[in-house]
């Protein structure tokens, strides 16, 4: 039988994005100022090739009444409740962000740096010097392929706040969209890939209908996300659905299927991946291994963000 540890490792060659959580570490290591100038100059940088979609207003909601309050503030309040949540202090608005879902910590972030451009919030001091291991951290952000550098972003973001109750508390997310109606969507083909589990799993993801997706996995099913645990059991994995993977694009291209041993089947399948953040202007290039069982039904899922595009053609075990 197979354990999920022993599901984590199928397809052991595939080369994984390993400089994204190396790169978080070393900023974790820097103070709060250099980290919110740094992320600053990422982000400037980032806009010149890229456009980033504001959060559409229902999904604001939650984040309104912190955001009114900031816009309020001094220059020097708003510049200290910004060190605040870099530097996870406990305050009541690092701990009303730490319960928000990522997409709404990425919509308050970008709403405040619109006010930075528009002068209505503080912005990083005029000729701040970043430190010189904040200088080199921001020179390894630029050197990743785009898709690292919003991966890095996002972990930047996501890991602020204050959570006392460390990832167990009420989480405040988005309304969930309704599922794209059937005569709209489009069906993917994956080359060397003829098994309906895959495929389905998908057409529905990008379909937003998580409440058919998650009949694809066993109950004590697993998806893992990039550079995380797995997530194990469909209430959980729903939930995740709902509240992290609203209109994504998967665009997969390629794969293989053999036996995996107890009539299990292993896939490997590549392809590209787009945020609703950046739509087609970003593509990040991931593999999904997935393990099913004789059934056909999902036990395990690893979603892996790729070192390098090479890694789309890479199949040996
Ligand atoms: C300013 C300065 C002060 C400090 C801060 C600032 C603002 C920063 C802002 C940053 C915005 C960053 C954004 C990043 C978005 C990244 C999105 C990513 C999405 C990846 C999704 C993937 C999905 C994979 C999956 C697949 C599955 O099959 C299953 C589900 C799942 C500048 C003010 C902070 C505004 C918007 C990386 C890979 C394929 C696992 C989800
Ligand atoms: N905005 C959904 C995601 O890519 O995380």
């Amino acid at each position: 039988m197979f354990t999920l540890d022993k599901a984590s490792q199928i397809f052991p060659n595939t080369r994984t994005a390993d400089v994204v959580p190396a790169i978080t570490a070393r900023f974790e290591r820097l103070s709060a100022e250099d980290q919110l100038a740094l992320i600053w100059y990422a982000y400037l940088e980032m806009g010149r090739t890229i456009t980033v979609a504001a959060l559409g207003a229902a999904s604001m909601q939650f984040a309104e009444r912190t955001l009114n309050e900031i816009k309020a503030m001094s220059f020097a309040q708003q510049s200290q409740t910004m060190c605040d949540l870099a530097n996870r202090a406990d305050t009541p608005i690092s701990r009303s962000y730490s319960i928000w879902s990522t997409n709404i910590k990425l919509g308050f972030w970008y709403q405040l740096g619109e006010w930075m451009n528009q002068g209505i919030v503080a912005p990083i001091p005029e000729g701040y010097q970043l430190s010189p291991n904040a200088l080199a951290v921001l020179s390894s952000v630029k050197s990743v392929e785009q898709g690292q550098q919003i991966t890095l972003l996002r972990n930047f973001v996501v890991d602020m706040g204050f959570d006392p109750k460390k990832g167990e508390s009420q989480r405040m997310a988005e309304p969930v969209t309704p599922p794209t109606p059937l005569e709209l969507r489009q069906a993917v083909t994956i080359l060397g890939i003829s098994n309906p589990t895959v495929s389905q799993y998908m057409d529905l993801l990008n379909a937003n209908d998580f409440d058919n997706l998650i009949e694809l996995f066993m109950r004590d099913g697993a998806l893992q996300p990039p550079f995380k645990k797995p997530i194990v059991g469909t209430d959980a994995i729903l939930r995740f659905f709902r509240e992290d993977c609203q209109n994504l694009r998967l665009i997969p291209e390629r794969g293989v299927e053999e036996p995996a041993g107890d009539g299990f089947t292993q896939i490997k399948v590549t392809g590209k991946v787009q945020t609703p953040w950046f739509g087609a202007g970003v593509g990040m290039n991931v593999a999904w291994r997935f393990l099913l069982n004789p059934e056909g039904k999902i036990y395990f899922v690893a979603i892996d963000l790729l070192a390098s595009p090479s890694e789309l053609l890479q199949y040996a075990r």
